[in-house]
């Protein structure tokens, strides 16, 4: 449906004109590296461009309106609006003395027109998703907005344009519930300030905090400031206690704590307060996310609220990382598959203190995060049998051929992989195309087959698969794999006869594994079981959903019932599926709908969605041939970068399905770290813990493992 890219280029004009060591990070190269970066990639032509016009004094007044009071006595300080709008005739000595009034701020003559542009490109990109104009969009704006309130300026913001925005979707669309997702690596006490009572905005912000000690300061931006009144549970903090959060950190916040909220609130809209200030480089946040974990974090808000998500610009002051995390946020926007994330996929203790204070904080409001930490914890590790680390996934396997090389100290920001975006993002391979199916115009319908012998020798371990209609499912299935090892697809569906589906799987794993997949996640749902002639090396992670009890028979092969509420759904694809998919990283994903797997369509489609974030994209959904072309359909095109339909309200989840994943979690944290929601008695559980604790390092535990391999012998 597209994206929007908002922008006017007036909004470079505001600029400090003395000298403030504060302020000066705040300058109109920000948007131009930003904007001609993404020109560069061929984004901008990509997008739906929309030039930003001015916020009326009534859409400012949504949020910067002086408090009922008509008979305001002449002591009292002029209306805010008025008072910034005066700022366009002022003289550089007044324009400095007024800003120090305020925290962090200066004014330039354009600050007014800069700053109407900023809110009222928000409300056009608002206007332009809720209008059905686009799906999607990024507003490109200075000065940024979430640290303004109703009556000042503060921290280079001006009007509150992320406020601003939600306000007029309430008011002029309706709108119940708004979900906003503040990333930007500061407290948006303003947006809290302004929606502290109002139940119908979910705030989100993470920032670093220090106990304290980092701007602007405030006790009320700790996570037990949760809102007041109605509002109680409906702003949520994540205060960062030290510097260097990676994308480990920044991905267990949103499925431990953002997510499970997120889904039970069911947002209408989803605006994010996209500040990159929080990506690594950046001199305020010192945080060391990369650029493509906004790709992920873009990609996990994209299955809410039907796809509805608004972002606008913060912070982001390094221009490098502040260009490419723009980059991958558009990118994902347009429907781009998610760039692998670089790393060693482990939270710190730091993170999982914080993120567990936000939850106990949280929980006497959501039952998403309620039962949960009641249950106890199984501390005995003696029914799991390690079977290794998996293999350090180097940059470039044989699925990438366009290995960079290893980067200078400063290029951080380089890619670990520049494959290039495969021609065909999504093909269907059924056994029989189908006219019925309802699919975006660039999804095909795979007429090509392997060929025969060579089929015919992949089904030989298998005497089920010697029948015509298996054998000519599989034909179909291996062609459509090799594009993908290939790189020429980038993801599919195919169709097997149910009763040779386990059999298909094999076939499907083993020549994946033999074609240049380095590690492949199988998620398995309905009566499969693992293959019995799968080596144990660590090369497949197996995920059977739907299997009679919870077991981990080792790290590497994990059965979970299927849960019966949608509430145990989420809560297993959240709280099980996605933190061991994001701990594996795999290059490969295999989900298989096998024999009963009881999945409806929206489940189906937000599984399909939620794996589409691992291995670029890379991957491949079996289903049954009697599965209906409706399934077909919806996950076609949610593999192809479509939003899941949203599940609406949801259920609790049962007792039962709380049990299996409370269990699963004991037995594999130990291993699993993105598993972790609190802090266990580690050293206890985990005699390797020290070895697989994450070395704080700026180059990433990945790259110095290869520099340690390539290091000259003496
Ligand atoms: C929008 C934003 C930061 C202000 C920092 C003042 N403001 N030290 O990132
Ligand atoms: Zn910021």
């Amino acid at each position: 449906m597209g994206t929007a890219l908002v922008y006017h280029e007036d909004m470079t004009a505001t600029r400090l004109l003395w000298d403030d060591p504060e302020c000066e990070i705040e300058r109109p190269e920000r948007l131009t590296a930003a904007l001609d970066r993404l020109r560069q990639r061929g984004l901008e032509q990509r997008c739906l461009r929309l030039s930003a016009r001015e916020a009326s004094k009534e859409e400012l007044g949504l949020v910067h309106s002086d408090p009922a009071s008509p008979a305001c006595p002449s002591a009292c300080s002029p209306e805010y609006v008025s008072l910034v709008r005066k700022t366009q005739v002022l003289g550089e000595e007044e324009l400095q003395a007024l800003s120090r009034q305020f925290d962090a701020i200066y004014f330039h003559p354009s600050t007014f027109h800069c700053a109407r542009l900023a809110a009222g490109a928000g409300l056009q990109l608002v206007d332009a998703v809720l209008t059905g104009a686009v799906q999607n969009g990024l507003a490109l704006v200075r000065p940024p907005g979430h640290h303004s309130q109703r009556a000042a300026a503060n921290g280079f913001c001006v009007f509150n344009n992320v406020a601003i925005a939600a306000a007029h979707a309430k008011q002029k669309h309706g709108l119940h519930r708004i979900l906003i997702v503040d990333w930007d690596v500061h407290h948006g006490q303003g947006i809290q300030y302004l929606f502290e009572d109002d139940p119908s905005v979910l705030y989100f912000s993470w920032h670093r905090y220090e106990h304290g000690r980092f701007w602007p300061f405030l006790r009320e931006s700790d996570a037990d400031a949760v809102g007041r009144g109605q509002g109680l549970g409906f702003t949520v903090n994540l205060p960062w206690n030290q510097v260097g959060m990676g994308n480990a950190d920044y991905v267990a916040a949103f499925l431990h704590l953002l997510l499970p909220l997120a889904f039970e609130f069911d947002p209408e809209l989803v605006l994010v307060s996209a500040g990159f200030d929080s990506a690594i480089g950046d001199p305020e946040g010192q945080m060391q996310a990369t650029p493509e974990c906004f790709a992920h974090l873009t990609q996990l808000l994209q299955v809410l609220a039907g796809g509805r998500v608004c972002a606008m610009l913060e912070g982001g002051y390094h221009l490098e990382s502040l260009a490419e995390s723009v980059c991958m946020t558009v990118q994902t926007l347009l429907g781009d598959p998610a760039p692998p994330l670089s790393g060693p996929m482990v939270p710190c203790q730091s993170a999982l203190e914080s993120i567990q204070s936000a939850r106990a904080a949280q929980a006497p409001y959501w039952k998403s995060l309620q039962l949960q930490d009641v249950t106890p914890v199984p501390t005995s590790p003696s029914t799991h049998s390690p079977e290794g680390r998996p293999p350090p996934l180097l940059p470039g396997g044989p699925m990438c051929k366009a290995a960079a090389p290893a980067s200078a100290p400063s290029s951080f920001l380089d890619q670990p992989c520049l494959c290039p975006a495969p021609s065909v993002r999504t093909t269907v391979a059924l056994t029989a195309p189908d006219t019925t199916l309802v699919l975006p115009p660039d999804v095909i319908q795979q007429e090509g087959s392997a060929l025969r012998e060579e089929t015919e020798a992949w089904a030989r371990p298998h005497e089920s698969l010697a029948r015509e209609e298996a054998l000519t499912a599989l034909g179909k299935l291996l062609y459509l794999l090799d594009g993908m090892l290939d790189g020429q697809v980038n993801n599919g569906i195919a169709a097997t006869p149910a009763s040779v589906a386990a059999a298909t799987l094999d076939v499907a794993i083993q020549r994946g594994l033999s074609h240049g997949a380095q590690r492949l996640l199988c998620v398995a749902l309905g009566q499969l079981d693992r293959p019995p002639d799968l080596a144990h090396d660590g090369r497949t992670l197996w995920l059977n959903i739907g299997g009679k009890e919870a077991t981990a028979l080792s790290m590497f092969h994990v059965c979970t019932p299927l849960p019966v509420m949608t509430g145990g759904f989420l809560n297993c694809i959240l709280g099980l599926v996605l933190p061991l998919a994001y701990g594996f990283q795999p290059d490969l994903v295999l989900v298989a709908l096998g024999p009963g797997h009881g999945l409806q369509g929206p489940h189906a489609a937000l599984l399909a969605a939620m794996l589409r974030g691992l291995a670029g994209g890379r991957v491949l959904a079996l289903l049954e041939e009697d599965s209906t072309p409706q399934l077909a359909g919806i996950l076609a095109r949610v593999l192809h970068g479509e939003a899941p339909p949203s599940l609406g309200p949801s259920s609790m989840a049962s007792p039962e399905d709380v049990q299996a994943l409370m269990y699963l979690r004991g037995q594999l944290q130990p291993q699993w770290k993105m598993l972790q929601v609190r802090l266990i008695a580690e050293a206890w559980l985990c005699p390797g813990a020290r070895l697989c604790r994450r070395v704080p390092s700026s180059s990433g535990g990945l790259k110095s493992a290869k520099v340690g391999a390539f290091t000259p012998q003496k």
